[in-house]
């Protein structure tokens, strides 16, 4: 279903949240707002392919409507893989149960309806958070990012992509246009972006690249390296 949430101009603009009607329409927004979103995907999948031993479970933080364990089902084929995918909005839940209705059951897959801060990870193999951290208050993240840590066996990986700011604002800002042109050549008008933009603002706040890579550092990570970058979004993979 195609995204025309912001389409008509509104008197007053909400705070953006994961509504149902967002749900409805998530795959086309998410598609036409994020640069390299299915790019991120397949490299997940292809990560998570190449990672994982089939022991221990896939942690997908905010897992939305379900993308990613729908890659990896195409991809694993005979494979088995145990999944878990959380996320504090019922109405993605809903969807990404029912977008999973007929994978194969070899595939193990789980949707639980909660909040990543409070979730007791176990078993952990790898996780992923593609998109999410950047909804968590800023200082909140860290604490976060250190229990992921805490919670991965030595070696375990974490595959985080973000929304992220630059060091230097020049680079900042030209990432911020080419962002807008992206969206405009997707077919969102000026006036869609910017109420999006306004409802959004306050609950998205993105971290520089830098201090992602610091924050995974400091959380313990041995390294922490940027494997997909498409101007302001970019995909970190940190291993214990
Ligand atoms: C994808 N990863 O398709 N706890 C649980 N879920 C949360 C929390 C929280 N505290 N905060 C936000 N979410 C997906 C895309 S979307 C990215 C992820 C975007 C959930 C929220 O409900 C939403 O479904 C998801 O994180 C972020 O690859 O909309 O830009």
């Amino acid at each position: 279903m195609k995204d025309e949430i912001y389409k008509n101009r509104r008197n007053r603009i909400e705070k953006f949240t994961f509504s149902k009607e967002v749900s409805q329409v998530f795959d086309d927004m998410i598609r036409r707002s994020v640069p390299g979103y299915l790019e991120n995907i397949f490299m997940c999948t292809d990560l998570i392919n190449e990672i994982y031993n089939g022991e221990g479970i896939l942690y997908d933080l905010g897992c939305s409507t379900a993308a990613l364990p729908i890659s990896l089902s195409e991809k694993f084929n005979e494979k088995p893989f145990t999944y878990t995918g959380i996320d504090n909005s019922e109405a993605m839940v809903d969807k990404a149960r029912n977008n999973t209705k007929n994978l194969p059951e070899h595939h193990n897959i789980q949707f639980v309806a909660g909040d990543i801060r409070e979730f007791d990870f176990s078993n952990a193999a790898i996780f992923i958070a593609s998109y999410t951290l950047q909804f968590i208050p800023p200082g909140e993240r860290e604490e976060l990012v250190k229990k992921i840590f805490d919670r991965l066996p030595p070696g375990g990986t974490f595959i985080m992509s973000e929304k992220v700011l630059e060091e230097h604002i020049q680079a900042t800002e030209i990432f911020k246009t080419m962002h807008y042109l992206l969206k405009k050549d997707q077919g969102y008008s000026d006036i869609e972006i910017s109420q999006k933009r306004e409802a959004i603002e306050e609950i998205l706040v993105p971290f520089t690249v830098e201090n992602n890579l610091k924050m995974l550092k400091e959380a313990g990570f041995a390294s922490a390296s940027i494997f997909l970058k498409k101007y302001n979004f970019t995909s970190f993979i940190a291993i214990k």
